[in-house]
């Protein structure tokens, strides 16, 4: 039995405007609150179109994903970013772009990219990994989370919906891989998956220059409801120096209660992790052969 999403209870993600840095902190990067905060008018944008980006730098050779539904049962295939680009664009879904070294292989746009920094307002992490993403319309990528990654994903033309559920979702989405979940929140297997239906789902539909904050843990679901690019930003607040860093630029009457609270929820997303893990373990250990984990047979 296959019931639509509409059967299931879903709420529209909180949008914002003018949000700075102080209000994103204190409201959202430290209770772990998704947002989708408007954008304002990034020059660059208007020049990373598919077309633009083929006319600019189309012989240049890239990875394309093949478009299964789960990531990790995908393959990348080197080809010209012109050819991936008239794939995606004539509406097939056989390939999209999903890269890390997108910026690497076309450095210039990483200096447009680090020019704009729109992302430096709320991650100022040490370490930042951008992501580009290209999808065709109705291209997905699966149910995951981002580990403990802080994820800001900018729409740069086109429009996308993310599906997401909050960290304690866990075992309602039946995870494998630890990260990964075969549940299709807009045509869920409720017969297989049953508990899918306790989620409350968090609807956000981008649209360019919008930004959506994706908290640590938090599971999404991504759907394109066009020919959609994105880049992705994750930040890692690794370390007590780096959760200081990220709060560089406010007052020092802010940034030392906020410092200790980002602290404290470090520790809790910490243990969370580690609960997850033992959970993986203890339901995938014996297949996996893995060695007796903290003392007990898997
Ligand atoms: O845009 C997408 O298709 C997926 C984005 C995503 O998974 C992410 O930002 O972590």
């Amino acid at each position: 039995m296959k019931t639509e999403l509409s059967a299931l209870p879903f709420v529209e993600c909180e949008r914002r405007s003018n949000v700075g840095r102080t209000t994103f902190i204190e409201e959202h990067f430290l209770p772990g609150r998704p947002v989708i905060i408007e954008g304002d008018a990034h020059g660059w944008r208007e020049r990373w179109t598919p077309e633009l980006l083929k006319q600019r730098f189309g012989d240049r050779m890239i990875e394309a994903n093949t478009g299964e539904f789960i990531a990790v049962h995908r393959k990348y295939v080197p080809m010209k970013l012109s050819d991936v680009i008239d794939n995606i664009t004539s509406g097939s879904r056989e390939y999209r772009l999903r890269s890390l070294e997108f910026l690497d292989i076309i450095p210039e746009l990483r200096h447009e990219l680090e020019r704009d920094g729109y992302f430096r307002e709320y991650f100022s992490a040490p370490f930042l990994m951008h992501n580009l993403w290209l999808a065709p319309p109705g291209g997905t990528s699966g149910f995951h989370h981002d580990f403990g990654f802080e994820n800001l994903n900018f729409q740069v033309c086109g429009s996308k919906t993310f599906y997401l559920a909050h960290p304690s979702n866990y075992s309602n989405l039946d995870p494998f891989e630890f990260s990964a979940s075969p549940v299709h929140p807009l045509a869920p297997d409720l017969e297989r998956h049953p508990r899918a239906a306790n989620v409350q789902f968090v609807k956000a539909t981008l649209r360019p220059g919008d930004m959506m904050y994706v908290p640590r843990f938090w599971w999404h679901f991504v759907v394109a409801e066009e020919v959609s690019l994105n880049i992705n930003t994750f930040a890692v607040q690794a370390s007590t120096a780096r959760i200081w860093a990220s709060t560089t630029g406010l007052p020092i009457r802010h940034r030392i209660p906020l410092a200790f609270t980002a602290l404290t929820q470090r520790r809790r997303s910490l243990d969370r992790a580690r609960m997850e893990t033992f959970n993986w373990v203890a339901k995938y250990g014996r297949q996996l052969r893995l060695p007796n984990f903290m003392g007990k047979r898997a």
